[in-house]
């Protein structure tokens, strides 16, 4: 079964490091996650999820909204764009 009016929104704070490192959805449920990155320092400018394809700006103070894929439970990393920060998107079934 599954509920086509439910989104699932969770929203990284990108602050030297990603706060949390950790987001959590559930399988099938449309999802965004909100990269916020309100502090210039480190190397925070752009986030990836390679598993998705994804390689994104993020501008100081203008919060992104990356459509995430949940169709495939799993656990999948984020990082920054040299890969030294990392957190993960772990898709529960
Ligand atoms: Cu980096």
């Amino acid at each position: 079964m599954t509920n086509t009016n439910t989104t699932q929104n969770a929203t990284v704070i990108v602050n030297g490091g990603y706060q949390p490192d950790t987001v959590v959805l559930k399988q099938g449920v449309p999802a965004t996650i909100t990269f916020n990155r309100i502090n210039d320092a480190g190397c925070l400018d752009q986030v990836q999820l390679p598993d998705f394809d994804v390689l994104a700006d993020l501008p100081l103070n203008q919060p992104q909204e990356i459509v995430i894929d949940t169709s495939q439970a799993g656990t999948y990393k984020f990082a920054c764009g040299m890969d030294m920060f990392r957190g993960k998107v772990v898709i529960e079934p």
